[in-house]
């Protein structure tokens, strides 16, 4: 779409399980779309359910996994909405890929970094998934047994600890303003 006066762009959440990324992409989506701005929220729920149905989490899954949900937000993003993506995406060289196909397409990426530390992430634990992961009942689980790589250079640190959701929320949408996204 090279006829529209909004820019679309990606916003790319990246963090452990539990760390909060849906919790703020959802709350950042209602924000936007309640000022008229176009936002859609890919996360693993939609991603995994469907067209990603194919892919587990290993390394290489994880790669093909981050690629093509980075191939379906650029075309949000092109179509002119605010695409957020929501995924653990643990591998710096995936993100990296992800912006790479974003700007081939001259589209805006943001790289939001959700830093929530590991232990308050199993603390909260809201899927029990850790507990399984502990006990050995999930292999190559991001944190525990599987590695994540922190981004080295994010457009956005979100310090969730002692932030509220809607808190964190401003604080992306604070950039996508300095951007002239919004
Ligand atoms: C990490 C896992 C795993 C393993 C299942 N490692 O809290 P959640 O439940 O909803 O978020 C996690 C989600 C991760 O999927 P992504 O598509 O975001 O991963 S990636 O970007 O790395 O491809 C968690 C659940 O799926 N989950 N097994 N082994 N998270």
């Amino acid at each position: 779409g090279h006829l529209r006066g909004f820019r679309g762009c990606t916003v790319w959440f990246t963090g452990l399980s539990g760390a909060g990324k849906t919790s703020i992409a959802f709350e950042l989506e209602a924000y936007l779309v309640a000022r008229g701005v176009p936002a859609y929220g890919l996360d693993g729920d939609n991603m995994r359910r469907g067209l990603n149905q194919d892919l587990g989490f290993s390394k290489q899954d994880r790669e093909e996994n981050i690629r093509r949900v980075a191939e379906v937000a650029k075309l949000f993003a092109d179509a002119g909405q605010v695409c957020l993506c929501s995924f653990v995406s643990p591998f710096s060289a995936d993100r990296d890929l992800a912006r790479r196909i974003h700007r081939d397409s001259d589209l805006p990426f943001f790289e939001v970094f959700v830093d929530t530390p590991l232990e308050v992430c199993e603390l909260r634990d809201t899927k029990g998934l850790y507990q399984k992961a502990r006990q050995g009942n999930i292999k190559g689980f991001t944190g525990i047994d599987q590695a994540y790589e922190k981004p080295e250079n994010p457009e956005l640190v979100v310090k969730t600890i002692d932030c509220s959701v809607e808190e964190s929320t401003m604080q992306v949408v604070e950039m996508l303003q300095e951007n002239g996204i919004i």
